[in-house]
């Protein structure tokens, strides 16, 4: 059985993105494996949130992880900050980290542009604390989306240096990318990623968007003049990126919807694709309804909190160890 460990920041409601590339795989994974599922809620705090609407948007990821499939009997879902052995893993491997290395990454780069004075030191030294997220369950594998790899590369090279100057104590862990939908892309400018932090609404479809609004934003997804629906990323972004929504709502291939829409206009095509986008959230969007009112929630991320605190312990003392922190407790 392997570990497998992935988180999602309660930094606003999840975009179909979210979904598609990372939290419908999820669910795919919890049968045969121990899974770990985290809202990383202090990941949130690298960009300024509002304070009543982080504690919302936490509940509310909540509600969407079990809504989307993830099963609290099975897989072990959890709030980061009730689980304090992430940031005192995460300070320990930012020791261990280069200021160098953290400068080069991308999302650092993109969400430090401007003035470094008003930016957050937080957003530098996240990619260690991502690192502790994972290694502190010995996880083997980490289902994320595309923008995350160069994340991940650095959490393997923290994982060896430390192990190869301390104790061999971390497993390295392997990341796991979709074939299809790893990288869903904004309607309004299809050659960036959709992002749930995007100014424009019209751009992102919302986990919880009506069916009105989902129906309305794909028909004014931006697209080309050829009129032909084809996949071609870099002459066609915008069909292509629609393409790869529909195939991953629906599993039919991009071939196989290429024939079927041959002889098709845009703007069928579009509602063709509003449609299937609708039936994916539908019952999910039932579900969260149901569950956003109960008390149920809370104690599912009490257990949660409990179990992934006994497994991240662990883990934390052995790295204490091996770092040389505190007391070596005698056996009485
Ligand atoms: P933010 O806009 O606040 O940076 P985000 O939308 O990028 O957030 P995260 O919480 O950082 O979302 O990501 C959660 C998961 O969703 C990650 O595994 C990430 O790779 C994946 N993901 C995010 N956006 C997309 C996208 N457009 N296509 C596919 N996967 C995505
Ligand atoms: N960095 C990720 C969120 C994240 C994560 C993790 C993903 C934090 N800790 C651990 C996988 C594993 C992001 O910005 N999407």
């Amino acid at each position: 059985m392997k570990k497998i460990f992935s988180g999602i920041q309660p930094s606003g409601t999840l975009t179909l993105g979210n979904y598609l590339g990372a939290m419908k795989h999820f669910v795919e994974l919890q049968d045969d494996n121990q899974c770990y599922f985290c809202i990383v809620d202090e990941h949130a705090l690298t960009v300024p949130q509002d304070r009543l609407k982080l504690r919302e948007n936490i509940k509310s990821l909540a509600a969407l992880y079990i809504a989307s499939g993830i099963d609290p009997e099975k897989s072990v879902l959890f709030i980061q900050s009730e689980v304090p052995a992430h940031t005192q893993l995460g300070w320990m491997l930012q020791t261990v980290s280069y200021i160098g290395e953290l400068e080069r990454m991308t999302q650092f780069k993109d969400k430090s542009k401007g003035s470094k004075e008003a930016v957050s030191a937080g957003l530098l030294t996240y990619p260690p604390l991502m690192a502790a997220d994972i290694l502190l369950y010995g996880t083997d594998i980490v289902p994320v989306g595309e923008d995350q790899k160069q994340h991940l590369e650095l959490t393997r090279d923290l994982a060896q240096r430390f192990n190869s100057r301390f104790n061999d104590i971390f497993t390295i862990p392997e990341i796991s990318i979709p074939k299809v939908g790893a990288r869903i892309m904004s309607l309004q400018d299809p050659t960036k990623k959709m992002s749930k932090s995007d100014q424009n609404q019209k751009a992102v479809i919302l986990m919880l968007d009506t069916e009105k609004q989902i129906e309305k934003k794909i028909k004014s997804a931006v697209t080309d003049s050829e009129g032909v629906v084809k996949y071609d990323k870099d002459n066609k972004p915008g069909i292509s990126n629609l393409l790869t929504i529909y195939s991953c709502c629906t599993g039919e291939s991009i071939e196989q919807l290429e024939e079927k829409y041959r002889d098709s206009g845009y703007g069928e095509f579009k509602q063709a694709t509003a449609n299937v986008v609708i039936e994916t959230l539908r019952p999910i969007q039932q579900r969260y309804e149901e569950l956003i009112q109960t008390e149920e929630l809370d104690t599912l991320l009490d257990q949660g909190a409990q179990k992934a605190n006994a497994d991240a312990q662990k883990m934390l003392i052995k790295a204490k160890k091996a770092m040389g922190l505190g007391r070596v407790k005698k056996k009485k």
